[in-house]
């Protein structure tokens, strides 16, 4: 009888610790069983939350830097023509990249913005294309630079760069 009743008090602790092994894995809101590796598995879904929670900020993070980095790019194809632009505007929102082709017709032109530093000569029924960031708001005139002609100072066009 002895040992029956040794055997029986040994099968109750065991019982009983396998149910407080159970009530602590229960109180979380994943109730899996699994005595041996209880601690372990714990520490694996914090890990796992952590690195999910570290993807998600990584990928928001990624997405606005790159929102911010792709610059919009705006293309106008301007004829110069008996000392007119036409068009005559370019709108355009800062740091877009303004892409220009430029067409002369009947004589030679050019086209200088002198904010940006740019001068651009094409020769009579030539096409050029050229390109620049709009990195400075405001408005700003375009015009031909050429001084060969005295209509030159006159053939004048705008550039509105909208700031952020
Ligand atoms: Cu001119």
């Amino acid at each position: 009888m002895a040992s029956v009743v040794t055997v029986d008090r040994a099968a109750a602790r065991a019982a009983n610790s396998a149910r407080r092994t159970f009530d602590t894995m229960s109180s979380g809101r994943s109730a899996v069983l699994r005595p041996e590796s209880c601690t372990a598995y714990n520490g694996g879904m914090r890990l796992l939350r952590f690195v999910a929670a570290l993807l998600a900020l990584v990928t928001v993070v990624t997405v606005v830097t790159a929102q911010e980095q792709a610059p919009n790019r705006r293309e106008f194809t301007i004829v110069a023509k008996d000392h007119q632009f036409t068009p005559n505007r370019m709108d355009v929102s800062q740091d877009d990249i303004v892409r220009v082709t430029l067409r002369a017709e009947g004589r030679t032109y050019s086209f200088a913005i002198d904010a940006y530093r740019i001068v651009k000569r094409v020769a009579a029924g030539e096409t050029i294309t050229f390109e620049f960031r709009a990195d400075q708001p405001g408005t700003f005139d375009f015009y031909c630079s050429l001084t060969s002609d005295p209509e030159c100072p006159g053939m004048r066009g705008t550039m509105t760069v909208k700031g952020k």
